[in-house]
């Protein structure tokens, strides 16, 4: 990654901080929670059992990895392009890349995520396939998608991955806005393939997201060491508890540091201070129905070639068209 991009991140990282603390309520981006040691704790989430998301959806793709390659390789002169926003550690998109391979076919792969790490992981765990190439862009979802998808090679089709229910962290109108971005870099005859997590119980979604052993509450409490670290800031690490909620008005889990005393934070030589009791939101989790998925989808001008459902974990896997 480029210097530039390098510096732009951190002074984006340092804005939004700046402007997001200053909210009622206070909030901080979801996607900053993606540092090198949050991008660790992240992998042992999805290793937790009470996550179980990980684990129904790589059982899906494995299972129907074949039907999505099909889609892609009709042509038999093409190169097919698969973009994953947000490739964590690379284990799943290995799963069609081998789909690829028992298919006979070659095929470029480009990985977007915001962190280093997931990025060299993903390229250490497709490193050893020889049939595609890897290229790597740290940067957010838009910038890296427009960036993939300007070099495409004519008529190549084109797949988009967007797994884990990463979907799940855009409210509504921004999840609209990112599949319409989506589609807007697709031509008919391109697909995306979206996992997304369904609505269960409350029981089940409150050990998902305040897991027993405390690895989700280190995930979000690492983000006051981020800001202390990154940006200068003096948050004391035992003033701040990990809430997780299960909002059913809006069908989401919530994160939120909660403030255990009055207090005031330096960051970089402002002061932000916080009520007993006063939450920062870091993360929604929206969670969905079936017809939801096929509905957010449609108004993003995809049209639902194939949707499976692991009804144990309740977890979808959904191929859209590129209508
Ligand atoms: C990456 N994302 C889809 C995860 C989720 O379930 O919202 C992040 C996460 N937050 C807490 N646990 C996992």
């Amino acid at each position: 990654m480029s210097t530039q991009s390098s510096e732009r991140l951190a002074a984006d990282f340092a804005a939004d901080v700046r402007r997001d603390l200053a909210l009622v309520p206070k909030q901080l981006q979801s996607k900053y929670l993606y540092d090198a040691l949050g991008s660790s704790l992240f992998e042992a989430i999805c290793r937790l059992p009470w996550y179980r998301i990980t684990r129904a959806e790589q059982r899906l793709l494995e299972a129907h990895a074949p039907a999505v390659v099909e889609r892609i390789t009709r042509d038999p002169e093409t190169v097919p392009l698969i973009v994953e926003l947000g490739c964590g550690s690379g284990e799943k998109i290995v799963i069609l890349a081998e789909a690829l391979q028992a298919a006979g076919r070659h095929g470029r792969v480009h990985l977007i995520d915001i962190s280093r790490q997931a990025l060299e992981q993903s390229e250490r765990t497709l490193g050893r396939l020889r049939h595609i190439s890897v290229v790597g862009h740290r940067d957010t979802y838009e910038v890296g998608l427009r960036r993939a998808a300007q070099q495409r090679e004519a008529g190549s089709p084109v797949l988009v991955l967007l797994l884990g229910s990463n979907i799940g962290n855009f409210d509504a109108p921004a999840a609209g806005e990112f599949l319409r971005a989506i589609r807007g870099a697709l031509v008919p005859g391109d697909a995306l393939l979206l996992g997304a997590d369904l609505v269960k119980t409350e029981d089940a979604l409150r050990l998902a997201y305040d897991d027993p052993l405390g690895v989700t509450a280190a995930f979000n409490r690492n983000l006051l060491v981020r800001i202390n670290r990154e940006l200068g800031a003096t948050f004391d690490l035992d003033g701040f508890r990990h809430v997780a909620v299960w909002n059913a008005e809006h069908s989401r889990v919530e994160m939120h540091l909660e403030s255990l005393r009055a207090q005031t934070v330096r960051i970089d030589g402002w002061a932000v201070a916080f009520a007993e009791g006063e939450r920062i939101w870091t993360e929604s989790s929206y969670k969905y129905e079936p017809a939801d998925i096929d509905q957010m989808g449609a108004r993003a001008g995809f049209s639902t070639a194939a949707q499976w459902i692991d009804e144990d974990v309740r977890f979808a896997l959904t191929l859209f068209a590129a209508a």
